[in-house]
């Protein structure tokens, strides 16, 4: 949009003037941050408008992004950034006497999400708007959002999140638009005098659903798209006494909190009536607005398209063909049909133990008319495949075996799309985690490499980065993000060379004055700043990080060595552990405690510092990122489906330290084995491990005298106050056969690490790894991923070309 710096002064004036009746100098920087967010709303709110006619008007076929989570941090700058007036807001602001920078502080992250699944789903959001296709997303407005991390004596201690303690400016409560959701209660099914089978309900607890949608924006294009979370109230209805406690607290529960699991399923009821809120609500409010299209349901899946992010959100299935049949009068045929073509999952984890699964008796019990319609869609399911595959077979892709509700196999049998996030990923669904669907449809099987948007990840978080690009190629590359490979050009230009150096040593200098107001702990900017940045989980091997770590520091204090000389380090961690994930949070602990013994170490002379930043999240990471040196991503190869923060590092100009595990495997192809640093087993060699049972740590313990020093040190009183976590996490490596082979993978680790050195000194050398590695990161835009999913799962319009 196009505005004055005097007229945004004017406005921004009359807004305070309206909301708090003073003058600028008397508010807060709170409120001067909600008289900024009230200003921009109303900038987005003719385009939201608008927006929300055109669809309309073109019946443009829409996509709804169904997802259990969105985590999108904060809104203020990147709204700013796609109106196109961020420098405009910025200046005015000074004008008046304010520090736009103070603005951004106070705002709290949006942080409706546990990680990787949550993020996607923001960089999607904002994707679809900037690629004009007609987007939705559809969650859940928790109260709370991920727990505040905070550690006690090393320990990880969590506190709720209070996120909505302050004014909301981004949302819109939208009352008009609810949505009655029903659970428990009897089903009987009648038949009516048209001779139609009606469901008549009995006892049921009805939930209200009330939306607040926030706007959208994308990259100067002036569409707006809409964020739709719903929240769990109590129905004004005159038949069903709701006043008592128990009732309205279970009323309340259902939107009061996130659960922090990101990869173990915790099979609560809670947890189920979560899932069956949100989709109920948002498959009615879907079929409610095509209704007013005033189009034959029948074309449903012509104008629709409905997206399940993992299995969380798979009742869609089953709602909609309940919608269908029950309200809509559709035959069995036809309503599953159109359910099928409307309907696409994506995976995200082959983890077992992250695979939903429910008793059937809680479906039954919670949503009865639902539990009927799995059991039919299963009975057809069964009755088809018989026929063709055969009893044993077609039992494997049952929805249900012996009284539990798989929920990744209704999700496939309901869609007509389902993809991996990686390349290795979806081989590995394919050819092992469900092999059995793909022989029964290979068709419906695709890979979407995740992404990221580069607006958040370089252009906002990274501005010093962002100028120096485009003081070389231009500003093209903002909205074609590949065009980012021009910088190769410039590989053996020195100035630019230095120019980069410069850029990230400035980023550096910024996180180091913030690691030392927060943490006390004084970090040298000239140190390789190494950086594990993810969810706290055994597989993800930060495990492998911190002995690698514990190993350099032994080494040093063993006196005068080559390592001596070594170029200084600062290894950086930030990561959450599931409450209840016990084994995750002892590795914190360690981390900690490991930080406590070598920060305060004068001897070793500052060679190495340990920094585990507390409460990471997206705000966090827009910091870290662009100050990174080493972007480790060192999880067992098949374990991490994609990762996105690989993404985000190497976007920033970090050299990636790497298994060849999840979209690790594409950065390798783009940038080459040459410009990164890879380590450890490949897939064979890890499925050869479980084939023949012939992994045994022990072996690997007795043989390496350095690695056992470094063990022994868990136990052994070396690391103090770590006496039960050490023991525990030393019993997991030896006891337990090191379920995730740190041991195994433990040499080639320090060996790639142990090249960083050499590389790092070689200073012409790494800024042109670094150059290399953002020239291809542009690639990894979430542009590009939304523009495949359009064209080849959601069949919608998108604006660009690939
Ligand atoms: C499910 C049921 C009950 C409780 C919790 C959950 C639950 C919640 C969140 C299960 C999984 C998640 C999140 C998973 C996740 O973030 N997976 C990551 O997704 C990224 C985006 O595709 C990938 O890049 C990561 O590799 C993958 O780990």
């Amino acid at each position: 949009m196009e505005i004055s710096k005097e007229q945004f002064k004017k406005e921004y004036n009359r807004a305070l003037t309206s909301l708090y009746a003073t003058e600028v100098h008397d508010l807060t920087p709170l409120e001067q941050y909600i008289t900024l967010g009230s200003v921009v709303k109303e900038y987005t709110a003719q385009n939201w408008m608008q927006t929300k006619r055109e669809y309309q008007q073109n019946q443009a076929k829409q996509v709804y992004y169904f997802s259990i989570e969105f985590l999108p941090g904060k809104l203020l700058k990147s709204n700013l950034l796609n109106l196109g007036i961020l420098d405009t807001v910025r200046e005015g602001l000074a004008d008046l006497g304010v520090d736009f920078t103070h603005l951004e502080e106070v705002e709290s992250d949006q942080g409706l999400g546990n990680g990787g699944l949550g993020r996607l789903a923001a960089c999607f959001m904002d994707s679809m708007a900037t690629c004009d296709v007609p987007g939705n997303g559809n969650g859940i407005r928790y109260r709370h959002g991920l727990f505040r991390q905070k550690f006690v004596n090393g320990y990880q201690v969590e506190l709720p999140d209070n996120w909505l303690r302050h004014e909301n400016v981004w949302e819109t409560r939208r009352e008009n638009k609810a949505e009655t959701v029903r659970f428990y209660g009897q089903v009987h099914l009648e038949e009516n005098e048209e001779g139609q089978i009606v469901p008549t309900y009995r006892n049921t607890q009805d939930v209200l659903a009330v939306p607040y949608d926030t706007a959208m924006t994308g990259y100067e294009n002036d569409t707006v798209n809409n964020l739709r979370l719903w929240s769990a109230e109590i129905p004004a209805s005159a038949e069903v006494d709701y006043s008592s406690e128990g009732m309205r607290k279970s009323i309340h529960n259902i939107s009061d909190m996130l659960y922090p699991d990101d990869s173990s399923y915790d099979g609560r009821m809670l947890r189920l009536k979560q899932e069956y809120f949100f989709v109920s609500a948002g498959v009615q409010s879907i079929l409610r607005y095509y209704r007013k299209l005033g189009v034959p349901m029948e074309h449903l899946a012509e104008n629709i398209s409905i997206h399940i992010n993992d299995t969380h959100p798979t009742m869609c299935i089953p709602e909609l063909m309940r919608l269908l049949l029950d309200e809509e009068g559709l035959t069995w045929e036809a309503a599953w049909a159109i359910t099928m073509k409307t309907c696409s999952y994506t995976n995200h984890t082959i983890m077992a133990e992250a695979l939903e699964k429910w008793p059937e008796h809680m479906v039954a019990e919670l949503v009865p008319r639902i539990y009927q319609i799995i059991c039919e869609i299963n009975r057809r399911h069964i009755e088809s495949m018989t026929l063709l595959y055969g009893a044993q077979f077609t039992w494997r892709t049952s929805i249900i075996q012996d009284g539990i509700i798989h929920m990744a196999h209704l999700a496939i049998i309901g869609s007509h799309s389902i993809n991996g996030v990686a390349k290795l990923h979806t081989e590995i669904l394919k050819e092992k985690a469900l092999h059995d669907f793909y022989l029964a449809f290979p068709a419906r099987f695709n890979n979407k490499t995740n992404g990221i948007t580069h607006r958040r990840w370089l252009l906002l978080s990274n501005e010093g980065l962002s100028d120096l690009i485009s003081d070389y190629i231009g500003t093209e590359w903002k909205k074609k993000p590949n065009e980012l490979y021009l910088l190769k050009a410039f590989k053996e230009d020195s100035v630019l060379l230095d120019k980069l150096e410069q850029v990230k040593l400035d980023n550096k200098m910024r996180l180091a004055e913030y690691v030392k107001e927060t943490m006390g702990i004084e970090i040298d900017p000239h140190a390789v700043f190494d950086v594990q940045i993810k969810r706290l989980h055994a597989y993800k091997r930060q495990l492998l990080n911190v002995l690698h770590i514990l190993s350099l520091y032994l080494k040093l204090k063993e006196g005068p060595t080559p390592e001596q000389e070594m170029v200084p380090r600062v290894f950086i961690f930030g990561a959450k552990a599931a409450p209840s994930y016990s084994y995750a949070k002892e590795i914190i602990k360690l981390i900690n405690a490991v930080a406590d013994l070598i920060n305060n170490d004068t001897s070793i002379n500052n060679k190495i510092k340990v920094v585990f930043v507390e409460n990471y999240g997206v705000t966090l990471a827009e910091k870290i990122i662009p100050a990174a040196d080493i972007s480790e991503q060192i999880s067992l190869v098949t374990k991490e489906a994609s990762g996105t923060s690989n993404m985000k590092l190497m976007l920033n100009g970090a050299i990636t330290l790497a298994t060849l595990d999840g979209a690790n495997v594409e950065i390798r192809d783009k940038v080459g084995d040459e410009n990164m640093l890879l380590f450890g087993m490949q897939e064979a060699e890890l499925y050869h491990f479980y084939d023949s049972h012939s992994y045994h740590s022990h072996d690997i313990y007795n043989h390496n005298p350095r690695l056992k020093r470094c063990l022994d040190a868990l136990v052994d009183g070396t690391i103090p106050n770590i006496e039960a976590e050490g023991q525990e996490i030393f019993d997991s490596l030896l006891k337990y056969n090191d379920e995730y082979f740190v041991l195994k993978d433990y040499d080639s680790y320090v060996a790639a690490q142990s090249r960083i050195d050499s590389l790092y000194t070689d200073r012409k050398k790494w800024n042109q790894m670094s150059l290399l590695n953002i020239a291809h990161a542009g690639e990894f835009s979430s542009d590009y991923t939304i523009m495949h999913y359009a064209d080849e799962i959601w069949n919608v319009h998108h604006n660009k070309n690939l």
